[in-house]
């Protein structure tokens, strides 16, 4: 067993599923309940640690240093951390693993539903306005987002449901202890 905490960093898409999996994570360690959880979801992460963020590169990159940041005591502290931004740039994403793996695990979680995948279903028609342009810096349309080279974990959405997901990273953190 570790004494330090897990951080457990997702990215991908606007509505690739990243709070789906990650609140049907988070309810599986609450019933596990070895260690206290913590979800840092990209929407009330915006609300409020970053509200006077927009979406720029800069803006961006503060976002994920501030989540990196409380995710980072929280491990160190021995709980679970689970973050679910976009987090679209490689060099941040390496950023924050670096300053979280001094005090305890990381594992990267890249939910890799495709762009096409995400704008058919265009939950929020987010993708239809970032089309017209009354979205500017819309990420996978007119915005960048950096694949992850080497994440711990590729979940599929196509290929498997929210609830399959969780099981899949559950049995990562068995795997590495952390349950
Ligand atoms: C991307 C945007 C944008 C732009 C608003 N680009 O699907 P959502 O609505 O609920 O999740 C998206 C969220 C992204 O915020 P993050 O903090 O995760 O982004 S980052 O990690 O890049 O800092 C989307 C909404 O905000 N949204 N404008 N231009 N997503």
């Amino acid at each position: 067993r570790h004494k330090q905490g897990v951080t457990i960093f997702f990215t991908g898409l606007s509505g690739a599923g990243k709070s789906t999996i990650a609140n049907a994570l988070m309810i599986k360690l609450l019933e596990i309940g070895n260690r206290p959880v913590t979800l840092l979801d990209g929407d009330l992460v915006r609300k409020h640690l970053s509200s006077e963020l927009g979406f720029s590169k800069e803006h961006r990159n503060i976002n994920i240093q501030r989540i990196g940041y409380v995710a980072s005591e929280i491990t160190k502290n021995g709980g679970f951390a689970i973050c679910a931004p976009i987090a679209p740039y490689r060099e941040t994403r390496r950023e924050v693993r670096q300053m979280i793996e001094q005090e305890g695990g990381f594992i990267e979680i890249h939910v890799a539903t495709s762009l096409e995948e995400c704008e058919r279903r265009d939950r929020k028609g987010l993708y239809a306005k970032a089309r017209k342009g009354i979205i500017k810096e819309f990420t996978g349309i007119s915005d960048p987002y950096e694949e992850p080279e080497a994440p711990e974990l590729v979940i599929d959405t196509i290929a498997c449901t929210p609830d399959e997901a969780a099981q899949r990273i559950l049995l990562k953190l068995e795997g590495l202890g952390y349950i």
